[in-house]
């Protein structure tokens, strides 16, 4: 999915670009030598380089974290901590380093879990320290929302709450289209029809694919959130940001609203849910919290 952050981040113009590869190398050139090449034909003045050397992290405003591996059919996102972890510990020593006042958006699974990785191992205060899954995972809500209407999905808003994982909390009492709030256009069972769906989506991916999981809308949700960190015009953005008392919870990172603009995360935005939704909520917390109880007894 790096390719894909990479492309529409280029064809944004939003800034240079390099890729890091510290494994493999020539995947990286290749990329980037394709990519720079597309650059003429697509309108993209971006430049674009690749690299295996952490030092490359340099100047850098913003690291965009890809590094790890993905979940094959059958695995849980939880499955993937071991192996991930460890990469994104050395990886957030390089940032920590090399890229002292850089901002952070995490895309490795478990996202929440290495997104505490992150925050602990740089020690970045936490507006800069972000994961991208909300916006992935709403804008998969509003494309069923969009397709079980056969209407324009630019007109559905729609907001996913909570952890990257099962548990994650599809908002659709809040979800409209144009203004009109989807109750009064789906039924009940069809929205809790898509709600399923949108917890499933991930995995959908990854089963049809058999390899790899989901790569385009991926990149697109990393290109929508690393936008107004650098263009400074802020956008609310559902991700994953670093609570500290916010919806009664603290210590971990959970998908909430946020205003993400030129300092990271500028707002934590605190919606009032009814007594299912926080409940809801709260399942999905537990489970990130077993991940971190999980991170730890590697740890120990
Ligand atoms: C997904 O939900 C890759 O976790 C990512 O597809």
């Amino acid at each position: 999915m790096a390719t894909a952050a990479a492309t529409f981040l280029a064809e944004r113009n939003l800034a240079d670009l390099v890729l890091i590869d510290v494994v493999n190398y020539g995947l990286a050139a290749g990329k980037a030598v394709d990519l720079a090449a597309a650059g003429p034909l697509r309108g993209s003045s971006a430049r674009i380089h690749a690299t295996d050397r952490i030092e490359a992290l340099a100047g850098a405003r913003v690291v965009v974290n890809t590094a790890g591996v993905p979940r094959k059919p059958g695995m849980d996102r939880m499955d993937l901590l071991k192996t991930n972890a460890a990469i994104a510990r050395r990886l957030a020593r390089g940032v920590a380093t090399h890229a002292p006042d850089a901002m952070v958006v995490n895309v490795a699974n478990p996202l929440d879990v290495i997104c505490q990785v992150f925050l602990q191992t740089t020690g970045f205060p936490r507006e800069r320290v972000v994961g991208m899954a909300g916006a992935l995972d709403s804008a998969r809500l509003r494309t069923f929302i969009a397709d079980a209407l056969d209407c324009d999905p630019r007109d559905v808003a729609a907001l996913v709450l909570g952890g990257h994982g099962d548990r994650m909390v599809p908002l659709v009492r809040t979800a409209t289209v144009a203004g009109v709030p989807v109750s009064e256009l789906l039924s009940a069972e069809a929205l809790e029809h898509l709600v399923r769906r949108t917890r499933q989506a991930g995995a959908e991916v990854v089963g049809l694919l058999k390899t790899g999981s989901a790569f385009t809308s991926t990149g697109a949700a990393v290109c929508a959130m690393v936008e107004p960190l650098l263009t400074g015009r802020a956008r609310m953005v559902p991700a994953s940001a670093y609570l500290q008392g916010e919806y009664g919870l603290r210590d971990l990172f959970l998908g909430v609203p946020v205003l993400l603009g030129r300092h990271g995360v500028e707002r934590i935005v605190e919606l009032a849910l009814t007594d299912a939704e926080r409940g809801a909520l709260q399942r999905s917390a537990d489970e990130v919290r077993k991940g971190l109880d999980a991170l730890e007894s590697l740890n120990a």
